[in-house]
């Protein structure tokens, strides 16, 4: 295994997550367990080339090349907090009422001989709004429903430094 040294390289990625209000007709539809749940949200981690709330799947965009596993720790008063997700698209979608940190931890392939990746994102359920010079406060749900899906995405670069040549050559043929 031949490492190519004093070369770095990087893959651009986004993470983070869509949110958006259920409707009554929605929320009549829940469990008993989940009746206080107020919202749909969507947290993942995709190619930077791809458009956020986009889950497209094998195209350009696709980063299971050189990401194998994500895996989502959530708040544990979810069932099975920890979600493990093996193949694109690298996203787990819930409802639930509360915003809270999430772990995203990425193990990438044999190939490139990486320690695993960790990554926080605090979910965003609410269009917070600050009025005037006060502190941010959450919308009423009507008002925050007729304001669309909120969106958190954080852009990053995942750096490979003396990437061995195998493993290069994989990043090199996408
Ligand atoms: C808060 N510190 O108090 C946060 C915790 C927890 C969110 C938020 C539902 C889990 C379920 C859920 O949304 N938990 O019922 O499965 O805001």
């Amino acid at each position: 295994r031949v490492r190519v040294r004093g070369l770095s390289i990087y893959r651009p990625i986004i993470y983070g997550n869509t949110a958006v209000v259920l409707s009554p007709e929605e929320r009549a539809a829940l469990p008993s367990a989940q009746a206080d749940h107020t919202h749909r949200w969507t947290v993942a981690v995709r190619s930077a080339a791809s458009a956020p709330g986009s889950n497209t799947v094998g195209g350009a965009d696709d980063i299971s090349y050189f990401i194998k596993r994500v895996t989502f720790k959530l708040h544990e008063t979810y069932p099975n907090p920890t979600r493990v997700v093996d193949k694109p698209p690298f996203e787990v979608t819930e409802t639930g009422w509360g915003e809270f940190e999430i772990q995203i931890r990425i193990n990438f392939v044999a190939e490139a001989g990486e320690k695993q990746y960790l990554l926080y994102h605090h979910l965003k359920l609410h269009p917070w709004t600050a009025v005037g010079s006060g502190e941010p406060e959450i919308p009423p749900p009507d008002v925050a429903a007729k304001s669309g899906p909120v969106h958190s995405w954080q852009y990053d670069e995942v750096v490979f430094n003396d990437p061995f040549q195998s493993f290069l050559n994989i990043l090199m043929a996408h």
